[in-house]
């Protein structure tokens, strides 16, 4: 009884198992085609899970395309929010929105984000990505139908390694005390995380008996077997006094041979040729218009980077990375230093690795590669954030170094409290990766860029935060804080390559800035600069300073040189590597020397922007003197889907941009 007129009630369209079943595949095939065009997304799980969608949204909900927010429609939770592209194609095969558009998906400005962001996207119900929430907001829906009165349903899409979030542990509690028989939750039971088997990782099963403890009705589906599902969603819908689960046995990459059951397809999308294979596989080589959707996408594309590029600042000449002879550089992620540091330390018996479900690609597993020896020292988590970081704790106290790691909003934002009481208020040597930070994790979008992680980070007593600024100086920060800071500490890092601006001997002091200079003409960027301890340099009387932090010193360095060529000024760029304790006398003696300072953060204005002007409030030093300010960061927004380096610039955090500011000051100070 799928979907509905809301107006007069009538059915205006529904499926025979047959055709669901069809829907299903075909729905599978516009799945891949628009994860091929993005080039990023979860092949996986939304294979995994595209007969469910299709049984929900072509059948069993109540709902009305026309009428997308009508009060009386069954509402469905997405809480796997990186299922969003099944969830999108279900949405287009219902009629919410265009389903060629979906090719769109995980483009700048997209209606179709990396995770489902309810306020672009009719059909949405909430925004999602951060597993483990979705049940209580389904919790919250189901007590707010009761109070009005409503007669709808609440679905709640989730999967099985998400049931190691220990939230919904306390929704299933809430759902199964109130009697919330107005939800019926589907679990998505794939065996399959990042990391590998669920088992391995860390086992949630029996899921049956534990929803029937919490005082759940527990029902068993073939996820991939139409009649078993609708069957089960109608039973699900008939039972009263208690909430539903539906455990849906799945295969992670159905219908695709080359991808099912292969851990390796979690976070992968289909090349030109996986996807012209998986089609054929499909059958639907003649039905989907493939080079009509990607030739959409394409276009789609260019119409946002020229949008994109005419909002650039522009000077005499392009100054973009390796766009010419003077701006050649070299790219790594920061990420791998960091990985590099534990796969040469991590002899020391004293390191403890706790892994939360995404290792490979933070590099934490770097830690044990080849090393079989340390596997004893390898703990898996799972996805449980809060736990592992008050876990982390608890070996600290016994004298290890722990490290845990994960993307920087769910290693320093989910857990936040306990990193505030389990780690930092009792001191604890705990190493805390935020990975994937700022806009580097770019396609994924807004609940994936942390960008907010260094205000909690810095404003935590006993608290260390390093940025470094290159995969250098990421793998000596991360060595240095391990054995040196005794601790709290927080190293932040980048997931997308930025370019490497340090070598060996370049100095690395904790709680000391580098001072970087231009001094010459060189084809290869790095060439030109010369970088010294801020303790040992005299002042040149520069023009001005840029205090940058992370992957925002080689935009902070790229900036000095449009300066000098266009501008000719002289720049002081500080490379604040360490944001706390922060080095406050080459602040200080960068505002006392040059009168204009520019932060630059790859983060919500202030992280850095706010410390720094902190000590130039209060630094006797400076007092009656005349000094001009600017922040460049992000400016109190959410980010985007879109490629990193597009998001450096929607987002203004370019050297393009600080040079604009710097110039803006320049006038100023000229006055
Ligand atoms: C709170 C949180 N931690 C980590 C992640 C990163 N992440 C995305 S998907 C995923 C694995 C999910 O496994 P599962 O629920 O079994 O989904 P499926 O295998 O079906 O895709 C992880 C760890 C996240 N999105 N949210």
């Amino acid at each position: 009884m799928a979907l509905i007129d809301s107006a007069t009630g009538k059915v205006t369209r529904d499926y025979s198992i047959e055709q669901l079943k069809d829907a299903a595949n075909l729905m599978r095939g516009y799945d891949l085609v628009t994860l091929c065009a993005a080039g990023s997304g979860h092949a996986g799980g939304t294979l995994s899970i595209m007969d469910i969608t299709a049984a929900l949204y072509l059948h069993v909900a109540q709902h009305d395309p026309k009428n997308p927010n009508w009060a009386d429609r069954d509402r469905i939770i997405w809480s796997a929010g990186h299922k969003a592209p099944a969830l999108y194609v279900g949405l287009g095969f219902a009629g919410f929105c265009d389903i060629n558009d979906v090719v769109t998906l995980r483009k700048l400005h997209s209606r179709f984000q990396g995770h489902p962001h309810w306020l672009k996207l009719p059909g949405v119900e909430v925004s999602s990505g951060s597993l483990g929430q979705g049940l209580s907001i389904a919790v919250g829906m189901a007590l707010n139908a009761r109070l009005d009165d409503k007669k709808h349903k609440i679905f709640c899409l989730m999967g099985d390694g998400e049931q190691q979030e220990g939230q919904v542990w306390e929704a299933a509690m809430e759902a199964g005390h109130f009697h919330l028989d107005n939800i019926i939750a589907v679990i998505d039971v794939n065996r399959l995380q990042i990391d590998g088997w669920v088992k391995d990782v860390m086992e949630v099963q029996p899921l049956d008996e534990k929803y029937a403890a919490f005082g759940w009705e527990v029902l068993h589906v073939d996820g991939h077997d139409m009649n078993q599902l609708v069957e089960a969603f109608d039973k699900a819908k008939k039972v009263v006094g208690k909430p539903v689960v539906i455990l849906a046995d799945t295969i992670k990459g159905k219908g695709v041979s080359f991808m099912e059951n292969v851990a390796g397809w979690h976070g992968k999308p289909p090349n030109r040729e996986e996807l012209t294979a998986a089609l054929k596989e499909l059958g639907l080589t003649e039905r989907i218009p493939v080079e009509q959707l990607l030739d959409k996408a394409k276009s789609y594309q260019a119409e946002m980077t020229r949008e994109l590029e005419a909002k650039m600042p522009k000077f005499s000449r392009d100054f973009w990375w390796n766009s010419g002879d003077a701006m050649k550089v070299k790219m790594e992620p920061t990420r791998k230093g960091f990985g590099k540091s534990l796969a040469e330390n991590g002899d020391d018996e004293r390191i403890v690795c706790l892994g939360m479900d995404i290792s490979g690609s933070i590099t934490i597993s770097d830690f044990y590669a080849g090393k079989p020896e340390r596997k004893k020292r390898w703990i898996s988590m799972g996805i449980a954030e809060q736990s592992a970081t008050a876990a982390a704790a608890g070996f600290a106290r016994e004298g290890k170094l722990p490290v845990i790691g994960s993307y920087a909003t769910f290693s320093a934002a989910r857990n936040l409290d306990q990193i505030r009481v389990s780690v930092c208020y009792g001191n604890f040597n705990v190493l805390i990766a935020g990975a994937h930070a700022g806009v580097s994790v770019g396609p994924d979008g807004a609940t994936h860029q942390a960008l907010e992680d260094l205000f909690a980070m810095t404003g935590m007593p006993n608290m260390s935060v390093v940025v470094p600024c290159d995969i250098v100086e990421a793998r000596k920060a991360t060595t240095w804080l391990l054995f040196k800071r005794v601790g709290p500490k927080y190293i932040r890092l980048a997931r997308e390559a930025t370019p490497i601006v340090t070598d060996e001997k370049t100095p690395f002091v904790f709680g000391k800035a580098n001072v970087i200079r231009l001094r010459k003409d060189a084809p290869d960027f790095v060439d030109a600069f010369e970088t010294c301890l801020a303790d040992y340099y005299e002042s040149e009387s520069e023009d001005l300073s840029i205090i940058a932090c992370g992957p925002m010193v080689p935009e902070a360095m790229r900036a000095a040189l449009i300066l000098k060529r266009d501008f000719g000024y002289e720049t002081r760029v500080l490379n604040m590597h360490t944001l706390k304790p922060i080095d406050a006398e080459a602040v200080i003696r960068a505002a006392q020397d040059t009168g204009v300072v520019v932060t630059a953060e790859e983060h919500q204005i202030g992280a850095l922007a706010w410390r720094v002007s902190g000590l130039l409030t209060e630094s006797k030093q400076l007092y009656g003197k005349p000094l001009i300010t600017r922040a460049i960061g992000v400016k109190d927004r959410f980010g985007d889907s879109g490629a990193p380096w597009e998001l450096v610039k929607e987002l203004e955090v370019s050297a393009e941009h600080i040079a604009v500011k710097a110039v803006e000051l320049m006038k100023i100070k000229k006055k």
